[in-house]
């Protein structure tokens, strides 16, 4: 029987924008895993800065595919979602998990819905409840901390906080029921940025951190997600693939940087050579 890993993941597609399904394909497929994918929702571009923007509703979908892939008896050693568009597709992916994951099989959740304190268009706090339990299921869930703070009802209190805080913040995320929880965008120091990694039982996070850049782009929540999921189903630690995911982000976003007429995403494309080198080390 082939060792070889199989990932599914989850989420919208957005035709031009490098989120979602068009970072996670191409990134995870770089790590050397095969990838099948099931498009929640198909968008003409991100929610993120464009406006008039197409939005197809793959819902009703996604019962179909699912029920053909039981009858295939295919089975996935991973499901990784992303950005999901309502609340009903929270619970079929919920169904997902229960249906289609191999024995031993990890499910990975990044709860795409939020950032600097503020949902993405189209969402309310119903939907982020519902996230909550999603994020629940899970055995590594991937928010940041604005995204962390609105799934567990814990105060979010932007960029004045101290461990204790961030501590707090993810013992909260694990009382959801999660097994792990990696929190992007914490910092301690206005030079740096970095990921906490606590696992449930655990007392004290894993921290790794790196140099902030002035400037965010768009789409490194995806980014990230898509290179922690290749190097985790790789077999890297989690405190290894965040520290390979972070770097292979941090350098997406310098490839960016300068370019302004680049507003709407990351070039993670030019720099994937450094994921799959740092795989193959
Ligand atoms: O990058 C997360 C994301 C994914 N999918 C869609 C989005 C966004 C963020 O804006 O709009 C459709």
């Amino acid at each position: 029987m082939s060792t070889d890993k199989r990932v599914l993941t989850v989420q919208d597609i957005s035709c031009v924008g490098q989120c979602s399904l068009t970072v996670a394909l191409p990134i995870i497929s770089a790590c050397g895993i095969e990838t099948a994918v099931l498009p929640s929702a198909v968008l003409s571009t991100h929610t993120g800065g464009f406006t008039g923007f197409t939005f197809r509703d793959l819902t009703e979908d996604i019962p179909g595919i699912v029920a053909h892939w039981e009858k295939e008896k295919i089975g996935f050693d991973a499901v990784y979602t992303g950005y999901l568009g309502s609340k009903r597709q929270i619970e079929l992916v919920r169904d997902i998990f229960r249906r289609v994951i191999n024995k031993g099989g990890v499910k990975i959740v990044d709860p795409a819905m939020a950032d600097n304190g503020k949902l993405y268009t189209g969402f309310d706090m119903a939907f982020a409840a519902e996230m909550g339990k999603l994020c629940g299921d899970a055995d590594i869930t991937l928010p940041n901390i604005t995204e962390a703070a609105m799934t567990t009802g814990y105060p979010y209190c932007g960029e004045g906080y101290d461990e204790a805080y961030i501590e707090g913040l993810m013992q909260a995320v694990l009382a959801l029921g999660a097994g792990a929880v990696v929190l992007t965008g914490v910092s301690y120091d206005p030079k740096q940025l970095g990921v906490a990694v606590l696992k449930r039982g655990e007392k004290k996070p894993a921290y790794y951190f790196h140099e902030r850049l002035p400037k965010n782009s768009h789409g490194t929540g995806d980014i990230f997600a898509a290179a922690f999921t290749g190097a985790y189903v790789s077999g890297r630690s989690m405190i290894e693939a965040a520290r390979i995911a972070a770097d292979f982000t941090v350098a997406g976003m310098k490839a960016t940087i300068g370019d302004d007429s680049h507003w709407y995403g990351t070039k993670f494309e030019k720099v994937l050579p450094l994921l799959v080198n740092e795989l193959n080390k």
